[in-house]
């Protein structure tokens, strides 16, 4: 029988297209042989042309929804991504404390690609404060980096103080993903015993309409990765591939910006693998 996967849980918001939050994080964790778990922190009103409307889920439903699924399984990585508000934040870091999980990839989200503020003022302190010092990786895109270190960050030269300033904010790793640069270039930067160590991965930017979702299928990919126990300069190589692909292999769905294909390993032909229980079936392919 096939070894039981490891399970991943991401805590983030539903958006209801499915590009990002829960339900694509879902299809990006079955797609790296994952069990996906989740808790949603906050409802949003959007499609592919934008978020209409974020109501934060109540902070009791968080704690309990949390602490039921851990007293039940063996989480082997976290996801956090859209918090929504303050009093969700609240309750994911108590929990996290309490809890102690493996491999916590912290998505920083703060703004939804159309503008709409996915999590408040206070949420955002409280992240900076509080989650980032509990987090195994953080993963902020550009603008989220500079949000967070209150730094400009348009280039390689200012990711790399972006990611300095994020260490002195007690972030263990971090990887700024600049997806937007005319490159597409993301900096990993990664607490070794021989201090901090950086690489920086770059690939073609690719021109498309199918980006909703990225940066949640990127972390939600790293995050799984990290569960099946790969080191975190493989993980982040694998997540970005993953990524790449899920954009190139997309459909054209909706009338915005389009969702990545998080399942575009499925089209693919499967290996037929020799069957043990059908010899002459086996044999006759030769
Ligand atoms: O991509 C950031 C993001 C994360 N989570 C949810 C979202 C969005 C962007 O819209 O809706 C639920």
């Amino acid at each position: 029988m096939a070894l039981t996967p490891p399970v991943v849980l991401t805590i983030a918001g539903f958006d209801p297209s499915s590009g990002a939050g829960i339900t694509a994080d879902i299809k990006t964790i079955a797609a790296h042989e994952c069990y996906g778990v989740a808790c949603i922190t906050a409802m949003t009103v959007q499609s592919t042309a934008g978020v209409r409307r974020v109501e934060p889920v109540a902070p009791e439903l968080i704690s309990e929804t949390l602490r039921e699924l851990i007293a039940d399984l063996e989480v082997g990585a976290v996801r956090i991504g859209m918090l929504g508000s303050a009093d969700a934040a609240r309750a994911v870091v108590a929990f996290l404390r309490e809890a102690r999980l493996p491999h916590v990839v912290l998505d920083p989200v703060l703004k939804s690609s159309s503008g709409a503020d996915l999590v408040d003022a206070a949420g955002i302190r409280l992240m900076i404060d509080d989650l980032i010092p509990l987090a195994e990786v953080v993963t902020p895109n550009l603008d989220e980096a500079s949000a967070l270190t209150g730094l400009a960050v348009t280039d390689l030269h200012q990711m790399r103080e972006a990611v300095a300033r994020l260490h002195t904010m007690a972030a263990a790793n971090v990887v700024i993903t600049g997806g937007h640069l005319d490159q597409a270039i993301d900096l990993l930067s990664f607490t070794t015993a021989r201090g901090v160590e950086q690489e920086v991965f770059k690939a073609d930017r690719q021109k498309s309409n199918s980006t909703h979702g990225t940066g949640c299928a990127f972390a939600t990919a790293l995050a799984c990765h990290l569960a099946h126990g790969r080191g975190l300069p493989e993980a982040v190589l694998l997540a970005k591939a993953y990524v790449s692909a899920a954009i190139s292999n997309a459909h054209p769905l909706g009338r915005g910006i389009g969702p990545v294909h998080h399942l575009y390993r499925i089209n693919r032909p499967q290996r037929r693998q020799a069957s043990p229980v059908e010899p002459e079936a086996a044999q006759s392919r030769k």
